[in-house]
């Protein structure tokens, strides 16, 4: 045997018995890389005599390519086996239930909002939602509430930095800019709820400075009040779960709406338990009215051809009244006994079909 087919033949071995990739590429190395074994010979045809040359160089040539060609072979080979081997290994049973196991629960605020926007998604309603930083206007001129309206104290707003036109920006005290941006961009007919974070200076027993309020909007050419007060019984049977709902329309004021009304429903004590829906006793629960012309005029639409109803609830409350709990202030402290004692199922979404509660 020659020198060439017993060095062809040491190489071949070699391709044939590497285990993994890293193993043939320090063969592939050893033989093809710029010390390696046939690279050397290679070099060594300039020293040759052209004779000599005319032989050795074929040669030579032909072992690169077959040591080439094995060691494809064998890489694919590999790669096919370590293949093999993952996906033997690395299988996954999708019947398995999730893990970790999880410890988390959806806060009541979460789980009230889901079953108001089910409750009146039901209703044909869509849901809107808006920046929380708004402009004076959106906020307070476009709802009827001008620079000196006493309505400005009352809201308790939370104002940003003057801009260098001297004009402030406000933490939202309501969602009603999401209404009139919705206006503004829909043609009518108009049914949406605008659910969301509120910001007021205000903070005692029943008030946070971070509150959270759903608020509707209806604008048609013939939307009424008969409208408005079916459709917030039919949204207090639903979420309170009762077929019965005695209720109150009693009148109020709000600068964007007229004529307004807060709403009370009837409730009693029983055994020192809240139960809704029946008895001699009010809850108020909602504030709501007719659109005010110069409301529906901000929002780019005309009151002499459309109109509408509103209404406004705080959703942090009627949680509290649902679900039994006795203080606000916990709602936002992440206490995590009370997450777990109040919270509920992170699988269960409210829906009216399978019940809101389940
Ligand atoms: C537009 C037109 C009218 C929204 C309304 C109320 C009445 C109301 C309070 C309930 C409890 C706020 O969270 S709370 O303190 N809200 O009483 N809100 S009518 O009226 C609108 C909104 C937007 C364009």
């Amino acid at each position: 045997m020659t020198d060439l087919e017993e060095l062809e033949q040491e190489i071949l071995g070699a391709v044939a018995a590497a285990e993994d990739e890293r193993g043939l590429e320090a063969v592939r190395l050893g033989a093809l890389g710029k010390k390696g074994w046939i690279s050397e010979r290679m070099k060594s045809l300039g020293t040759m005599s052209p004779e000599e040359r005319k032989e050795a160089g074929p040669a030579l040539n032909g072992l690169k390519d077959r040591v080439t060609r094995a060691l494809e072979a064998q890489r694919g080979i590999l790669r096919e086996a370590a293949l093999e081997e993952r996906l033997r290994t690395e299988r996954v049973d999708v019947t398995l239930p999730a893990r970790p196991e999880s410890f988390g629960t959806i806060h009541p605020v979460t789980q009230v909002m889901e079953e108001v926007i089910a409750i009146f998604g039901d209703m044909g309603f869509s849901v809107a939602e808006g920046p929380h930083i708004e402009t004076d206007w959106y906020n307070f001129g476009a709802l009827n509430i001008p620079p000196e309206h006493p309505a400005r104290q009352e809201h308790d707003t939370f104002y940003l930095r003057e801009k260098e036109d001297g004009s402030r920006m406000v933490l939202r005290t309501h969602t009603s800019p999401v209404q009139i941006r919705t206006m503004e961009g829909t043609k009518p007919p108009i049914r949406i709820i605008a659910p969301g974070r509120t910001f007021r200076s205000d903070s005692d027993q029943t008030h946070t400075p971070m509150f959270h309020q759903v608020e509707g909007l209806v604008i048609d050419e013939t939307a009424s009040l008969a409208n408005l007060k079916g459709t917030l019984e039919a949204f207090c049977k639903a979420f309170f779960e009762v077929d019965e709902v005695k209720m109150r329309f009693r009148p109020s004021y709000f600068p964007f709406t007229e004529p307004s009304m807060e709403v009370d429903i009837g409730c009693s004590w029983e055994g020192g338990e809240l139960k809704i829906g029946v008895g001699d006793s009010w809850l108020e629960i909602l504030g709501s009215g007719m659109v005010h012309p110069n409301v529906i005029r901000a929002g780019g639409l005309d009151p002499d051809k459309v109109q509408g109803f509103a209404f406004g609830m705080g959703i942090d409350r009627i949680a509290m009244l649902k679900y039994g709990i006795p203080d606000l202030r916990a709602f936002f402290e992440a206490d995590l006994r009370w997450l777990r004692h109040y919270g509920f199922s992170s699988v269960a979404m409210p829906s009216l079909a399978e019940g809101l509660t389940t």
